[in-house]
């Protein structure tokens, strides 16, 4: 890994020289562009960083589109097909931020190349996929993250804190919901991949139930089984080409029950069809000393209730504003109320894994590693196989 002099900027001193880490970056559209974003924010945010990331490479089929992504992101070169950045020397994180059908066959390259891989969400179409991927990078002994950002996002950080501190005793309840509208009738939204099962491998429960689900391990711990029921409210669709409909193979929405390994019970529930709703992940943790309620669509707040710590005339709820320097990441950005945002969670979680890379250190428990994102794609087969079989199914590894 080349050196480079970390210059000092105004403000704090870099006390030494910050490594560099070539990237190359599968993807260009959302998730790039997201991706990207962080990389190039994060060496002067996160002051000095555990490592500067050396944009090498962007790769994407269409090379007109990918060359102006490269100049747009600032990426010294671009590709058109993915293998060709296996061979690449200078390349030593590979970013995998396709379509789901996208993910398992390059970031197995990857890590038989010797690459450390951050894959997106959801790490794959099904289990089967995901253990293929998490067999491959433990075999290369390469570090392997997948994007489930939302543990980066500080009042979430700050909830497993209060829960790992024992703060909230047993717990009993985990309720989850992400809901979103973009594919209601009113939005006419054709047959992309996401609503393609060959390639997106699920509809909302890999898209939205996969991050409630992850949230779900990280938070309260592993699922013993669970019940489920889904819907496809729109079964035909205008195909993107305009050659006329296609068949919606994915669900538009799930609805499960679960039973953890640790005898809480919960539900969660994932949905693009609730109007009003534009990317409401919201989760609320019942336990025997108190709970704890987020939601993204507020997401530098966090709602507490403590038992037995308030007078009886004011007992409830109370609003916590994250943003306090002695939050999670929040020394890195601005005063107290100086609000944070979406795409703030990407570079915490790009900076652990750089930190990670360069220090050795394990990716989880505060990282998805691709063991999580293995465990994730197994209870998606469980919704999917409990809402087919219409019964309750058995969570096993
Ligand atoms: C679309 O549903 C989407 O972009 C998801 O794919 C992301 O994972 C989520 O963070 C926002 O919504």
């Amino acid at each position: 890994m080349s050196k480079q002099t970390f210059t000092a900027m105004a403000g704090a001193r870099a006390e030494k020289e910050a490594p560099e880490i070539g990237v190359g970056m599968l993807g260009y559209a959302f998730m790039g562009k997201a991706h990207s974003n962080a990389y190039k924010k994060l060496p002067y945010m996160i002051y000095p960083p555990p490592a500067v990331p050396r944009l090498i490479a962007i790769c994407g089929r269409n090379e007109e589109a990918v060359a102006e992504a490269a100049r747009r992101f600032g990426y010294e070169g671009y590709y058109t097909d993915w293998r060709a950045m296996m061979e690449d020397d200078r390349i030593q994180l590979f970013d995998n931020g396709g379509p789901n059908s996208m993910h398992a066959e390059p970031c197995i390259a990857a890590a038989q190349a010797g690459k450390h891989v951050f894959c997106e969400k959801p790490l794959a179409r099904n289990a089967e996929e995901a253990k293929a991927m998490l067999d491959a990078v433990e075999k290369a002994g390469v570090k392997h993250m997948v994007a489930f950002n939302y543990r980066f996002v500080p009042a979430v950080r700050l909830a497993y804190d209060l829960i790992a501190s024992g703060k909230l005793g047993q717990i009993y309840h985990f309720r989850a919901v992400y809901l979103q509208e973009w594919i209601m009738p009113h939005y006419g939204t054709p047959k992309i991949w996401r609503l393609d099962r060959d390639v997106a491998g699920s509809g909302a429960i890999g898209d939205l139930g996969a991050h409630i689900i992850d949230l779900a391990h990280f938070l309260v711990g592993g699922m013993k089984s669970l019940s489920a029921v889904t819907r496809t409210f729109i079964e035909e669709r205008p195909l993107t080409d305009g050659s006329g409909t296609g068949k919606v193979d994915v669900d538009d929405a799930f609805v499960a029950t679960v039973e953890f390994e640790n005898g809480a019970i919960g539900t969660l529930e994932s949905s693009r069809f609730a109007a009003g709703r534009k990317n409401y992940n919201c989760f609320e943790i019942n336990g025997e000393k108190g709970s704890i309620h987020f939601n993204l669509e507020r997401l530098n707040e966090l709602q507490v209730f403590w038992v037995g710590e308030e007078p009886k005339e004011t007992q409830g709820f109370h609003d916590v504003l994250v943003t306090e320097g002695h939050h999670p990441w929040l020394e890195h950005w601005w005063p107290h109320g100086h609000i944070i945002g979406w795409e703030h969670t990407f570079v915490h979680e790009i900076t652990h894994l750089l930190d990670c890379i360069v220090n050795n250190k394990d990716v989880a428990p505060y990282g998805a590693t691709f063991e999580d994102g293995y465990r994730a794609a197994v209870i998606c087969d469980a919704i999917a196989e409990s809402a087919q079989a219409k019964r309750q199914v058995d969570i096993r590894y």
